[in-house]
C-alpha cells in the first residue's frame, strides 16, 4: 500500500477490516496498558537511584494525567513498525491539519511541540516522581528502553535542536523537527514528571522529562542553533556541550555592557541613515537589517587583549564595510565623508584607486580596559570571498614575526555573505588550510552575515545544503546560528567563539541570521522578485529599536536616556560634514610606507644591486647544501646527486637548475633573509629537480639541508600545499603582503594550472599597487615550455600576465640559464622595491647540460634582462638576421643553427630574458649594433595569439630600422595550447625553428 492510501484513512493501518475508530480505540487501549504494566513495574521496582530521587511522588503518573482529558496516542511504537508512517502523518498534520483524515486530526489535536500550549504545560506544574521498588526481567527492559529514549532525546536536541531554534528574526524557522518530539521517543504529557536518566546533562544524573525538556529548549532551541556534534574530537565537542549547557546558552549581562551594546547598534543604524539622507543615491551597501554585526565585532575588539591578541587581521566584502570601518576600525567620518564627496583631495598619486567599499585601512584602538590593539581592514576587490586566503596569508606573516607560535597575538576574522559563503569554491579551500602546518592561523573567526540573500537570489536557489555555512563542517568546527535581532545572544555567541578559538586553536563559525533592509545596494528595488519577503521585512522594527524597548522594560534606561544617545550620535555625524564643508580635509591614512614597509621605496631602481656571491661563500653554502648527516638514512638514488651538490662549486663543475636555487636560496638564508616556499609538491619539487627535503628512508623523518646552513641562518620553510592554486596563491601574497623580508615563493605544478588562481592574479597581485598602493614581493613560479606533452602540460599563459603589465605591475621572466634564475631570486630581495615576481620555469632545461651556469656565472656579473649572442659581437656587421626568442626556444634554434649554417655568425640569436618591464634600451642596443640585418625574427613555441607575440610586436617593430622587417616564427593561432599528439607537436617545433632562419639572403 501507498504511503498516500495510508494517509488516506487510519484504519489501513491495522486491519483493513477494522473501521478508524475502532482501530484507534484498540490502539489506545493497547497504549494504556503498556503504560500501566510499566508503572506496575516502577511500583515493583528495587531501590534505584532515580526511584529515590522520586520519593516524593505520591501517586502514579497516569492517574494524574486523566486530568488532562483526552488520552494521547503514545508510545507511538505501538504502532510497531507502522510508526514511522504514523508520525509522518502527524508532520502533515503539523504543517496543515486538513491534510489529514479527520480521524487522524481528531488524534493529534493533542497539544504537540508545536503548540505553544504545549510548551507552557511543560514549563509549569512539576509531579512528585514514583517510587521504584522491584522489577522483572522482561519489564526492565522496557525501562530501559524509554531511558534510552529520553537519552536519545537529548542527543537529538544536541544534534538537532537548532532545526527549532528561533534564529530567524522574520519568523521564518521550522516550529517542528520530529526527532525533537518527545513522542518521537514514546513519551507523552503523562511522562513529563516521570524521572529519566539524564546522562551528563546538567541538573543530575536523573531528572524529570519535564525538566530535561526545558533545560534542552533553553539551550538550543532559543536564539542560539548550535551545530557541535558533526565534531569528531571528543574533548571539543565536550567543551561546547559544557560551555552552552552550563549557561543554558546565555549570558547575564550588566547594565554597562547592555548599554554599550545598545550605543554600537545605535550608531550603526543612524550611521546608515545619516548617509542615506546626506548622500543620498550613492551606494554604500547598507548594514541595515545585519546591525548587531557592530557589537558583536565591537565584542571581540574588546575581548581580544584578554587573550594575549595585539591584532585583528579582518576580511570583508561590501555589505557593511563602510560602517565597520566608522564604528570598528574608528576610520573618521571625516575621512569617510570625503570619500563620498569624491573630492579630489583623496586621490591617491600612485595610482587609479578604488571605490570606497574596497579600501583597505588600518588603526591602532585602545579597548575599555586601556589594552591597544591594531585593527587591520584587508582591501579586497568586489571578488566575493578571494580576500579569505590573502587574510590568512598576511595573519601568518605577521604571527611568523612577531613569533606568535600559538597564534594568539594575531587573529583573523572573516566577514562573509551567506550566498557568496555557500557558493564560493575559495570557501572551502581557504578553510582547508586551517589546520596544514604551514598555512594554519591558529583559527579564524567566521562571520556570516546571513541576511538570506545574496543580490536577487534566495536560498532556495543559492545552494543545495541546509545552511549556507555546511561547507564548514568539513573542518570538524563548532557552528553557531543566531538570531540578530537578539544581540546579546549575538554577543554570547561571540564570546564563546572566542574562547573556544583560544582554547583549541581552530575555526569558529557564527552564523549571524538577519535580513538586508534594503535591495542590493541602496538603488535596487528588491520588490521585484521578493515581494512578500520585503512586505515583511517593512514592518520589521530595526533592532536597535527592540533592543531599546527590552531595555527600558528591564529598566536599565529610559526614554529620555535613549533619545540622548541618538542626539550624540547624529551631532557627531552632523559635525563631521561641518568639519569637510569648512575646508580641505587631509585623508586619515599616510601615505609613507610603515611598519614592515619603512625603509622600502615605491619606485622601481634605476640600478641593479651586487646579486654575485663569492666563490668561497658559495663553495660554503653548496658545502652545506649537499651536506648529509651520517645517521641519516638517504634515498640511494639521491647520494650521487648530494655529492655532486656539496662539490660542485668547489670543483667547478656545472650548476644546474635546482642547485642554482638552492644557491640562491642558501645565499640569502645566511644573509639574514628568511625564504618560504609553497606549492604543490614542491618541497621534493614536481620534476624531481629539487628535494629541498630528504626523506630518512628507516625512520621517515625530515631533513632540510636550506634549514641546516649556518646557526645563524634565516628560517627556511618548504611547504606541500593542499591541491588548491586560488587558496594557496591568495595565502602566499597575503603573506608577502606583511612580511617583504621574506622570499616569497609559490609554485604551481604545471604552469597551465595558474588559471585556477585567475582571480588572485588580475585582482591583487598585477593590480594592488595601484588600486590600494599595496606592494608585494611575491614571486611565482611557473613550469612553461612546449615538450610534448599536450595542452594541459605546456604553457602558463604567459600572454595574460603581459596583458596586465602597465605601470610596473609586474616582472615578467623567462630565463634560460641557472645563473639568470639564480641573480634575478637575488635581485628580488636585495633591492629596496617590491614588485611581483613571475619567473616561467623550465622542465626539459632542468638538466640539460647546454642550459647550465659555471660556478663563476654566480660569482660575477647580474641578472641580464636582454642576453647578447656571444658568437656575433666580435663582428657584428657580418649580421644578417636577428633572431629574438625567450626561453627554452633557444636551446632548439642554437642547435639548427649549428647543423645548418656553415657561418653561423650571421644570425644573431638574442634572448629576451626580462619581457616585463620591457628592456628598451637593450633593444634599441641590439637593433643598433646589428645595422646590417634586413630582418628581424621573433621566433616563440607558443600558437601566435598566445606567448609573447602580440605584447613584444608592437614595441620590436617600434625599434626597427626601414629596411629592417619583423618576422614571426611560431606556431598559428589556436584555441587550444597546444596539440595532444607528440609527432604533431615535434612536426610543428621543428617547422617554427627552420622558418626562423628561413630565406637568409
Ligand atoms: C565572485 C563574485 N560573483 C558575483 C558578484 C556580484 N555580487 C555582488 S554582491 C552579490 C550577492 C552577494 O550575496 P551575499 O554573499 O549573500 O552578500 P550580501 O550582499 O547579501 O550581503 C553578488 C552576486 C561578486 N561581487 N563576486
Ligand atoms: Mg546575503
Amino acid at each position: 500500500m501507498g504511503l498516500a492510501a495510508a494517509i488516506a484513512s487510519p484504519a489501513s493501518q491495522g486491519s483493513s477490516e477494522t473501521p478508524p475508530d475502532a482501530f484507534l480505540t484498540t490502539f489506545c487501549l493497547e497504549a494504556q496498558s503498556l503504560l500501566a504494566d510499566w508503572r506496575g513495574v516502577a511500583r515493583n521496582a528495587p531501590s534505584l537511584d532515580l526511584a529515590q530521587r522520586a520519593e516524593e511522588s505520591s501517586e502514579p503518573k497516569m492517574a494524574r494525567k486523566g486530568n488532562i482529558g483526552r488520552v494521547r496516542p503514545e508510545p507511538l511504537r505501538a504502532f510497531g513498525v507502522n510508526a514511522g508512517i504514523v508520525e509522518e502523518i502527524r508532520e502533515r498534520y503539523e504543517a496543515d491539519p486538513n491534510s489529514v483524515d479527520s480521524s487522524w486530526a481528531v488524534q493529534f489535536r493533542e497539544p504537540s511541540t508545536a503548540d505553544p500550549q504545549f510548551h507552557a504545560e511543560v514549563e509549569s506544574a512539576s509531579d512528585p516522581h514514583p517510587e521504584l521498588e522491584q522489577m522483572n526481567s522482561a519489564l526492565a527492559n522496557q525501562l530501559a528502553d524509554r531511558h534510552a529514549g529520553a537519552l536519545r532525546m537529548i542527543h537529538a536536541y544536541r544534534s538537532r535542536g537548532h532545526r527549532i531554534a528561533c534564529t530567524d528574526p522574520l519568523g521564518g524557522n521550522s516550529t517542528y523537527f520530529p526527532e525533537l518530539d518527545p513522542a518521537h521517543y514514546g513519551f507523552g504529557t503523562q511522562d513529563y514528571d516521570q524521572p529519566f536518566i539524564a546522562g551528563d546533562l546538567p541538573g543530575g544524573s536523573v531528572q524529570t522529562l519535564r525538566e530535561i525538556l526545558r533545560r534542552l529548549r533553553a539551550t538550543y532551541c532559543r536564539s542560539v542553533g548550535v551545530e557541535f556534534t558533526h565534531i569528531q574530537d571528543l574533548g571539543r565537542k565536550a567543551w561546547v556541550r559544557q560551555r552552552i549547557e552550563n549557561c543554558e546558552n546565555s549570558t547575564e549581562y550588566d547594565t554597562p555592557l547592555r548599554l554599550r551594546i545598545l550605543e554600537k547598534l545605535a550608531a550603526a543604524e543612524l550611521f546608515e541613515r545619516f548617509l542615506h539622507t546626506r548622500f543620498l543615491g550613492q551606494k554604500r551597501f547598507s548594514i541595515e537589517g545585519s546591525e548587531s554585526l557592530i557589537p558583536l565585532l565591537d565584542t571581540i575588539v574588546e575581548a581580544a587583549p584578554s587573550f594575549g591578541c595585539r591584532e585583528l587581521v579582518i576580511g570583508m566584502a561590501h555589505r557593511g564595510r563602510l560602517n565597520v570601518l566608522s564604528n570598528i576600525l574608528g576610520k573618521s567620518l571625516e575621512s569617510i565623508f570625503t570619500e563620498f564627496e569624491d573630492s579630489p583631495l583623496v586621490e591617491n598619486p600612485f595610482g587609479s584607486g578604488d571605490v570606497k567599499y574596497h579600501k583597505g585601512f588600518s588603526k591602532d584602538r585602545r579597548v575599555s580596559t586601556g589594552e591597544q590593539i591594531h585593527l587591520s581592514l584587508t582591501a579586497n576587490p568586489s571578488h566575493l570571498e578571494a580576500v579569505d586566503p590573502v587574510v590568512e596569508g598576511r595573519t601568518r606573516a605577521k604571527q611568523v614575526r612577531s613569533g606568535d607560535i600559538r597564534g594568539e597575538m594575531v587573529i583573523p576574522v572573516l566577514i562573509h555573505g551567506d550566498a557568496a559563503f555557500s557558493g564560493q569554491g575559495i570557501i572551502a579551500e581557504t578553510l582547508n588550510l586551517s589546520n596544514l602546518s604551514g598555512y594554519s592561523t591558529g583559527g579564524t573567526i567566521h562571520i556570516v552575515v546571513d541576511n538570506q540573500i545574496g543580490f536577487t537570489t534566495t536560498a532556495s536557489d543559492a545552494r543545495s545544503t541546509l545552511y549556507c555555512t555546511d561547507v564548514a563542517k568539513m573542518i570538524q568546527i563548532p557552528i553557531f546560528h543566531v538570531n540578530g535581532d537578539d544581540p546579546e545572544a549575538v554577543v554570547h555567541c561571540v564570546k564563546i567563539a572566542m574562547e573556544y578559538r583560544n582554547r583549541f586553536g581552530e575555526d569558529v563559525v557564527i552564523d549571524l541570521v538577519c535580513y538586508r533592509r534594503h535591495g542590493h545596494n541602496e538603488g535596487d528595488e528588491p520588490s521585484f522578485t521578493q515581494p512578500l519577503l520585503y512586505a515583511k521585512i517593512r514592518q520589521q522594527e530595526s533592532v536597535r529599536k527592540k533592543y531599546t524597548k527590552k531595555l527600558i522594560q528591564l529598566n536599565v534606561l529610559d526614554i529620555e536616556d535613549a533619545r540622548r544617545i541618538e542626539d550624540d550620535l547624529n551631532n557627531q555625524l552632523a559635525h563631521a560634514v561641518e568639519v569637510i564643508e569648512s575646508g580641505p580635509y587631509q585623508p586619515e591614512e599616510p601615505e609613507e610606507l610603515r611598519g614592515p614597509w619603512t625603509g622600502y621605496q615605491r619606485v622601481s631602481p634605476d640600478e641593479d644591486p651586487e646579486t654575485a656571491v663569492s666563490m668561497e661563500q658559495l663553495s660554503q653554502i653548496a658545502e652545506r647544501i649537499g651536506f648529509v648527516p651520517t645517521e641519516f638514512n638517504l634515498h640511494r638514488k639521491l647520494v650521487t646527486l648530494m655529492e655532486r651538490r656539496q662539490k660542485s662549486v668547489a670543483d667547478g663543475e656545472p650548476i644546474d637548475w635546482g642547485m642554482a636555487e638552492a644557491l640562491a636560496m642558501g645565499s640569502l638564508l645566511v644573509d639574514g633573509t628568511p625564504v618560504r616556499l609553497s606549492g604543490q609538491d614542491s618541497r621534493r619539487g614536481t620534476f624531481s629537480h629539487r628535494h629541498a627535503v630528504l626523506v630518512d628512508q628507516l625512520t621517515e623523518e625530515e631533513y632540510f639541508p636550506l634549514d641546516n646552513l649556518s646557526d645563524h641562518q634565516a628560517r627556511f620553510e618548504a611547504y606541500d600545499s593542499l591541491l588548491s592554486e586560488a587558496a594557496v596563491l591568495g595565502f602566499e601574497y597575503g603573506y608577502s603582503l606583511s612580511d617583504p623580508s621574506t622570499l616569497t615563493i609559490w609554485e604551481a605544478q604545471f604552469g597551465d594550472f595558474v588559471n585556477g588562481a585567475q582571480v588572485i592574479i588580475d585582482q591583487f597581485i598585477s593590480s594592488a599597487h595601484v588600486k590600494w598602493q599595496r606592494m608585494s614581493g611575491l614571486v611565482m613560479l611557473l613550469p612553461h615550455g612546449y615538450e610534448g606533452q599536450g595542452p594541459e602540460h605546456s604553457s602558463a599563459r604567459i600572454e595574460r600576465f603581459l596583458q596586465s603589465c602597465a605601470d610596473d605591475s609586474l616582472q615578467i621572466v623567462n630565463c634560460t640559464t641557472p645563473a639568470q634564475y639564480f641573480h634575478v631570486l637575488r635581485r628580488q630581495m636585495r633591492r629596496p622595491y617590491r614588485s611581483p615576481l613571475i619567473i616561467f620555469t623550465p622542465k626539459s632545461l632542468l638538466r640539460k647540460a647546454a642550459a647550465m651556469s659555471r660556478p663563476e656565472e654566480l660569482a660575477s656579473g647580474h641578472f641580464q634582462s636582454m642576453i647578447e649572442d656571444a658568437l656575433c659581437l666580435e663582428q657584428p656587421e657580418r649580421v644578417k638576421r636577428i633572431v629574438l626568442c625567450s626561453g627554452k626556444v633557444y636551446y632548439d634554434l642554437l642547435e639548427q643553427r649549428e647543423r645548418c649554417f656553415d657561418d653561423p655568425g650571421i644570425v644573431a640569436l638574442v634572448r629576451l630574458e626580462q619581457i616585463y618591464p620591457w628592456p628598451q634600451v637593450d633593444l634599441a642596443a641590439v637593433i643598433e649594433r646589428y645595422g646590417n640585418a634586413t630582418t628581424v625574427v621573433w621566433c616563440q613555441e607558443e600558437p601566435a595569439n598566445m606567448g609573447a607575440w602580440t605584447f613584444v610586436r608592437d614595441r620590436l617593430q617600434a625599434e626597427l630600422r626601414p629596411n629592417q622587417r619583423l618576422i614571426y616564427a611560431g606556431r598559428r593561432a589556436n584555441a587550444s595550447t597546444a596539440t595532444g599528439s607528440m609527432r604533431v607537436h615535434q612536426t610543428e617545433q621543428a617547422a617554427l625553428v627552420d622558418h626562423a632562419f628561413a630565406k637568409i639572403s
